[in-house]
């Protein structure tokens, strides 16, 4: 049984962006896993990978971190039903969530998540994050960044508004990992925050409401926040 290592906060929330994409490739395999949910201030408990950061998978005595290579590692283990039968445009999908997509929306939702931080893992957030932004006044830092980031964040999801007018799934008739990146990405804010990033007659919201309901509305049933 694989085993994920899957970032935890406050009241079970799990928010992460790429431990995401893993339960959701994970499932795109019907390969079933155990959850090792781990807070921020729990690095120890994957040490044995040498990682810094969540997802880690342990698969028998195979140990993958990254997101990126775990879809990789899957791929390979598991041929059936490929995550990425056209790997290069997953890889430009991965790249552009990565710096285009995710930095637009930390800021519109750093108060909110930092609300829902472990109380145990807050003083390490704030430090970490307060040096990333600058302030230690998430929420209005969250406020301000409202005021244009909406928009912005809109405008950074056109490449794949143009892909999904032409198509349902980023990765044509049916979701692979491409699809499952993007998801990823917007379960973050989901679990986190009641703030809404689409408009209803967006072609993202559109997709993204089909990708809530696949495998049985896994993605959708998860805790999000109130
Ligand atoms: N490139 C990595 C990034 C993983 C990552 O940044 N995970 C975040 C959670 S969303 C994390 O574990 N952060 C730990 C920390 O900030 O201390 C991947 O794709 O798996």
């Amino acid at each position: 049984m694989i085993t994920l290592y899957d970032l935890l906060f406050a009241n079970d929330l799990r928010p992460s962006p790429f431990c995401w994409r893993t339960k959701l490739a994970l499932k795109h395999k019907g390969l079933a896993w155990r959850d090792e949910p781990c807070g921020f201030t729990e690095k120890q408990k994957v040490a044995f990978a040498g990682s810094q950061t969540y997802p880690v998978i342990h698969d028998g005595t195979t140990v993958v971190k990254d997101s990126w290579a775990i879809a990789e590692h899957l791929d390979t283990a598991y041929p059936d039903k490929p995550l990425m039968p056209d790997k290069p445009y997953a890889r430009f999908v991965n790249g552009w969530t990565d710096t285009s997509v995710n930095p637009a929306i930390f800021p519109l939702i750093a108060g909110d998540l930092f609300d829902r931080v472990r109380p145990q893992d807050k003083e390490y957030i704030s430090e970490s994050r307060g040096k990333r932004l600058g302030t230690t006044d998430f929420a209005g830092f969250q406020a301000k960044a409202r005021e244009k980031g909406v928009a912005a964040f809109r405008a950074a999801l056109e490449p794949a508004r143009r892909v999904l007018k032409e198509q349902p799934f980023l990765s044509g008739d049916a979701p692979a990992y491409p699809d499952y990146i993007l998801l990823g990405t917007f379960m973050w804010p989901r679990t986190l925050s009641p703030l809404e990033l689409l408009d209803k007659d967006d072609v993202v919201y559109a997709w993204r409401e089909r990708m809530l309901d696949l495998f049985d509305g896994m993605a959708r049933k998860a805790p999000a926040a109130a």
